[in-house]
């Protein structure tokens, strides 16, 4: 199928919506459809292919064959990362279009996703590209006339759940680990967001992925997502999204002792020490928040300030938060997009409203933006108790809560009073201080003067309920091989 929509001044061509199984784009074995829809506009863009148990079957049955006989069990690994190189070269090519199909499938603005998300994509699966011919294992010296070695074998067929939050940079995440460890794949994107991953699976298969190497079925969680979970050829689950999801996914996931990995969500706090550079800190602070309208795991949405600068702080902070332009995503001015769907946008005004009725005082926005798509203004709650709903559940949107402390180590113990230990920040120029909280704050990324800083070599994840394994990095790729040992009498 071939759609063309005119979103504003862009035309974004939609090729396929259908399930990607053994290279083919193919209807769900059901005929069923669902539709995904713009969120500046709550217009269906078009309708995708509702996979679920028998289609996730056949993908799960084409990565195995792929594994196990195809040609990318034979591929040298030198001739991986080079297909995985043209992947991420077809994708440079395609960037403009590559970022107004995600902008309009998922609202962020078309300057995040053609400047942030894609340029990430791509780094990313460069990164991991230059990873697939230097996945060794050691030799050991054992005791007695014996030769002992270890393999790093891939894990095997790799089932991926992703989130809506950044379809592509997720894909990418995903896709980078698990094709450098020569594993094949079945993904679930997103429902709210199939449209950019269906199309890097078209480029994957045009730059020359062998037939079953990368599968594709779009669907629902608890059909398309729990059939991947359960499938019995299926070795592993990465998982992004919900950690009471997480929770669902590990009871599944029992009979077949799949190996997991998850990134969940956070309420990372961020700590504005009163001898921080406060300019840097606000706009720190204003970014960590707001960028992709607050969807993102890491968001710092407990901003902790000490108290003597809270005043100046918070003028600078808000001075920021007003000037934000919420709007049409295609705009090149725009910094904010509307949330994801209607059930994120009613998740969120409803913490807006709880965070006015239990006391918390709200100094900027707290109200939608028009009446069409699903905008909400940037939002600032100040004097926000940590026993508040606000200050404790994850909002996933453009509201931040701002607490003051007087003393670190009250402030420590509030900070890691959470469930989740995704992200924390600190802004001070006590570099001691620093590294303290660094050291003490139970958290997988700890940020030093920036926040949400980035990179494919680094790796990412939680502690506690925000998840365990790590994405990114070295680490990344580790949870997507196998270690063999093998012993050979001399
Ligand atoms: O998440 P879900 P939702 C958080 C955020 C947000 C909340 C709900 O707080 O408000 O989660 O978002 C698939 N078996 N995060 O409902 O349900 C689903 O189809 C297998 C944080 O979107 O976890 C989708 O592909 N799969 C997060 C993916 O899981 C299942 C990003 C994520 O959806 C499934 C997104 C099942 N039983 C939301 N049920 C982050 N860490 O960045 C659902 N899915």
């Amino acid at each position: 199928m071939s759609t063309t929509l005119s979103p504003n001044e862009l035309d974004v061509k939609i090729d396929h919506a259908e399930c990607f199984i053994n290279g083919e784009f193919v209807p769900a074995a059901s005929g069923k459809t669902f539709a995904t829809i713009n969120p500046a506009t709550e217009e269906e863009i078009c309708q995708v292919a509702e996979g679920d148990a028998e289609d996730v079957d056949r993908a799960a049955k084409a990565a195995r064959t792929a594994l196990e006989s195809g040609p990318w069990a034979r591929m040298d690994a030198a001739d991986r990362g080079r297909l995985m190189y043209r992947l991420a070269d077809r994708i440079e090519q395609d960037i403009d279009s590559l970022a107004a199909l995600e902008t309009l499938d998922n609202g962020k603005p078309i300057r995040e996703s053609r400047g942030g998300d894609l340029p990430l994509v791509v780094d990313v699966l460069r990164y991991y590209a230059g990873f697939a011919d230097k996945i060794q294992g050691s030799t050991i010296p054992v005791r007695g006339n014996h030769f002992c070695y270890t393999r790093r074998e891939p894990i095997g067929v790799a089932g991926q759940i992703i989130p809506w939050n950044f379809p592509m940079l997720m894909v990418a995440w995903k896709w980078g680990p698990a094709l450098a460890a020569g594993c094949t794949i079945v993904m679930k994107p997103a429902e709210q967001t199939p449209l950019s991953c269906l199309r890097m699976a078209q480029l994957a298969k045009e730059v020359g992925f062998p037939d079953g190497v990368i599968n594709v079925v779009p669907g629902f969680g608890p059909t398309a997502g729990a059939a991947v979970v359960k499938h019995p050829m299926i070795d592993k689950v990465a998982f992004t999204g919900e950690h009471r999801t997480a929770q669902t996914i590990t009871r599944d996931s029992a009979e077949t002792l799949k190996r997991l990995t998850f990134e969940l969500g956070g309420k990372s706090p961020n700590v504005i020490f009163a001898d921080a550079d406060l300019d840097a800190a606000a706009q720190g602070t204003y970014t960590g928040l707001y960028l992709n309208q607050g969807q993102c795991c890491c968001a710092g949405s407990r901003v902790f300030v000490e108290e003597s600068v809270h005043d100046e702080f918070l003028d600078k902070l808000k001075r920021l938060t007003v000037q934000r332009r919420v709007g049409n995503p295609f705009d090149g001015d725009t910094e904010q997009g509307p949330q994801i769907d209607q059930a994120q946008f009613d998740k969120i005004m409803s913490y807006i409203d709880k965070g006015k009725e239990q006391g918390a005082q709200c100094v900027a926005g707290g109200e939608r933006v028009g009446d069409k798509g699903y905008f909400i203004q940037p939002t600032i709650f100040d004097s926000v108790q940590d026993d508040m709903a606000i200050a404790k559940e994850e909002i996933f949107g453009p509201v931040l809560s701002m607490l003051t402390f007087n003393d670190k180590e009250d402030l420590i113990r509030r900070a890691n009073d959470t469930c989740y230990g995704l992200a924390a920040a600190v802004w001070t120029r006590d570099v001691s201080l620093a590294h303290e909280f660094a050291a003490r704050v139970r958290a997988g990324t700890i940020w030093v003067n920036t926040y949400d800083a980035f990179d494919a070599r680094a790796p990412f994840g939680g502690f506690k309920m925000s998840g365990y394994g790590r994405e990114l990095g070295e680490e990344g790729l580790k949870a997507y091989t196998e270690s063999k040992t093998v012993t050979m009498a001399l």
